[in-house]
Parts: structure tokens; sequence; C-alpha cells
């Protein structure tokens, strides 16, 4: 089973003058980007996520500021990825359950790998917890 980990992307530019990361499919991006969306406003007394995907693979950036995700593999494997700066994201594999807290100010963009389909969704934790590690 692929895993989730931490990708760094480069900081272009320099403090006097600001910063560009770039995203590029199949170069750090594993995957071709079918779908971006972006979430923000959260209030930080709300946990997102609490699910896991069949087949979507996704990478989540904290391009404002913080998130924590927090994830799941089928083996029991927990691991919390702390976004707090905009060139850090998050790669999200398959059968991984995913949470995230967010600062009131953190704006939060995801790249996907297919477009939206709720059918690709495990909502329920003891369906998930009944999956096997491979
Ligand atoms: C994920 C995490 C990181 C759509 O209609 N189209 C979309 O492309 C998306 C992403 C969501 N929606 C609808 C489905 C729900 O009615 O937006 C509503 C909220 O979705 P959800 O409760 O799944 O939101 P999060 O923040 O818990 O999860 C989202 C993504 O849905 C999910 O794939 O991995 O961000």
């Amino acid at each position: 089973m692929k895993q989730p980990h931490l990708i760094t992307f480069d900081e272009i530019g320099a403090r006097d003058i600001g910063y560009i990361s770039v995203a590029d499919a199949m170069k750090n991006i594993s995957f071709k980007i079918e779908r971006v969306y972006w979430a923000y406003y959260t209030p930080d007394s709300i946990v997102r996520g609490r699910h896991a995907h069949r087949n979507l693979e996704q990478v989540l950036i904290a391009v404002g500021g913080r998130i924590l995700v927090t994830t799941e593999m089928p083996d029991g494997k927990i691991e919390m990825f702390n976004l707090d700066r905009p060139s850090k994201g998050v790669y999200l594999p398959p059968y991984c359950w995913h949470t995230m807290q967010y600062s009131h100010d953190a704006a939060q963009v995801v790249l996907a790998s297919a477009e939206y389909n709720e059918a690709d969704y495990i909502r329920d934790y003891q369906e998930f917890k009944s999956i096997k590690a491979q």
C-alpha cells in the first residue's frame, strides 16, 4: 500500500520579494491532477475529514494558516502532519483515513487524481477498520 508522506515544495524567491511554489503533475506530484478544490473559513473547533478513499490520491496544502492532518492506515499506523508553511503538502494515498484541524485563518488547497465521486468515500470507521492491510 502507498503510504502518506510529507511533500516539500521548492520555495522560489526571497524574503524581500516573496515566494512561488509549484505543483507539477508527474514531477513532484505522483499522479495526473484531475480536480482542484479548496476549503476556507473553517472554525478551529471543527474536525473535518473522518473518511478514507478507495481509489483517490490527493495532495493537501495549507496555502495560508496551519492545518494539522492526522492519518491512519489499515495496518494501524497513525501519523500527524503539521502543515505550517505554504511550501508543505501531505500526500494522501487510497485507504488512508484522515482528519484535518484548521487554524481560523487556514486556506486549504487539495490536488486530486479524480473527479468527485461519493461512492469512492469510506465514511464509516468500522468499515475502514475491516480493511485488511496489504
Ligand atoms: C478529502 C478532504 C481532504 C463536492 O460536491 N465536490 C467536491 O469536489 C468535494 C471535495 C466535496 N463536495 C461536497 C460533498 C459534501 O456535500 O462538499 C461537501 C463537503 O464534503 P466533505 O464532508 O467530504 O468535506 P471534507 O472537508 O471532510 O473532505 C474533503 C473532501 O471531500 C475529501 O475528499 O479527502 O477534503
